[in-house]
């Protein structure tokens, strides 16, 4: 009697256990991407025109013809600055990252290309690590037929998730695109599954982790940029806020261990009061210096006016 009435406990447990896991490899997609944060809309609260920025709807296709949405923003409208295609974190959508990318454009002098993935904001389609790769292709696609800008100064800057997008396509794209910028980006989505729900962390992993990772082959979404960033020959600069609540700021590190490995041309910088979504408000000018004068030392493929920015500032 009191051997069967643990054995239907045990049975209880682990089939809870089981169904929990089954729930998670089913709606992966959903845990992994959140383009709508509770309590706001999916729509776009405001278009670049409420910052007065110059603006262009631009809309895409994907290779497999899912239609996206862009937003092109001109510094002015006969800018030969660098153009940076900005890669989104992963909540919300590219409205709410407006406010910076308009103090990007003032203290870098430059052009900014933002792509709503598959999912987010107005592109239509469900995110997935595939679609997304292919999406981000389409942008970069887009922006080397462009003829109103310079292609020779095409920069990719990525937070968080948008990190994991944009070293693929610096990757992929190597004679294309003159450098890469990561901020508060993780190792892979294997390493943070641990970090956020820890009773994982034995099942799934990256290279670095213990246990049979029995779990792994079920993410769909793996974004392992530590298997990406030491086949990346661009020049990386890696931002890192020291207080990211988030990722924690190791995934950083190893990172650019990796990628100094492969490649002299990377920097890392910390930011010693940075979080995970802050880092360029806490970062102050320091922030925004240090992403000026890694464009200066790669002049070969930038040629940002400095004379000019001392003279707005
Ligand atoms: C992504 O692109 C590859 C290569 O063009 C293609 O084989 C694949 O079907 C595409 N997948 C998605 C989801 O767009
Ligand atoms: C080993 C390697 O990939 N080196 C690359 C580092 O980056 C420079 C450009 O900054 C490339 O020219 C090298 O090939």
């Amino acid at each position: 009697m009191m051997e069967g009435y643990w054995s239907l406990i045990l049975y209880g447990i682990g089939g809870i256990l089981a169904t929990s896991v089954g729930l998670l490899v089913a709606f992966q997609e959903k845990l992994i991407y959140v383009p709508v944060v509770p309590g706001l809309t999916k729509s776009y609260p405001i278009t670049p025109a409420r910052l007065r920025l110059l603006y262009e709807d631009v809309w895409l296709r994907s290779s497999d013809g899912v239609k996206l949405h862009a937003w092109f923003i001109k510094l002015a409208p006969d800018s030969r600055g660098p153009t940076i295609v900005f890669f989104q974190e992963n909540a919300g959508n590219i409205a709410h990252r407006l406010e910076m990318v308009r103090i990007m454009l003032q203290r870098l002098q430059c052009n900014v290309f933002m792509l709503s993935y598959r999912g987010y904001g107005a592109s239509d389609g469900f995110p997935s690590q595939e679609g997304i790769i292919n999406d981000s292709q389409a942008a970069l696609d887009h922006l080397i037929q462009r003829t109103d800008i310079d292609k020779s100064r095409l920069v990719v800057f990525g937070r968080s998730l948008g990190g994991a997008v944009g070293a693929v396509l610096c990757k992929n794209n190597p004679d294309k695109i003159g450098a890469l910028i990561l901020e508060n980006t993780f190792t892979s989505i294997l390493d943070m599954a641990g970090v956020l729900l820890p009773f994982l962390r034995y099942f799934i992993g990256g290279s670095s982790s213990k246990g049979p990772k029995v779990l792994n082959r079920f993410v769909r979404s793996p974004w392992s940029t530590i298997d990406v960033v030491g086949q990346i020959k661009q020049p990386i600069l890696f931002l890192s806020g020291l207080r990211d609540e988030m990722v924690p700021p190791t995934h950083m590190q190893m990172l650019y261990a990796k990628a100094a490995a492969h490649n002299r041309s990377c920097q890392f910088v910390d930011f010693p009061n940075g979080m995970h979504m802050d880092t360029w408000i806490s970062g102050g000018d320091h922030y925004w210096r240090t992403i000026q004068s890694f464009l200066e030392e790669n002049r070969g493929v930038f040629n940002l006016d400095f004379n000019a920015l001392i003279i707005i500032y």
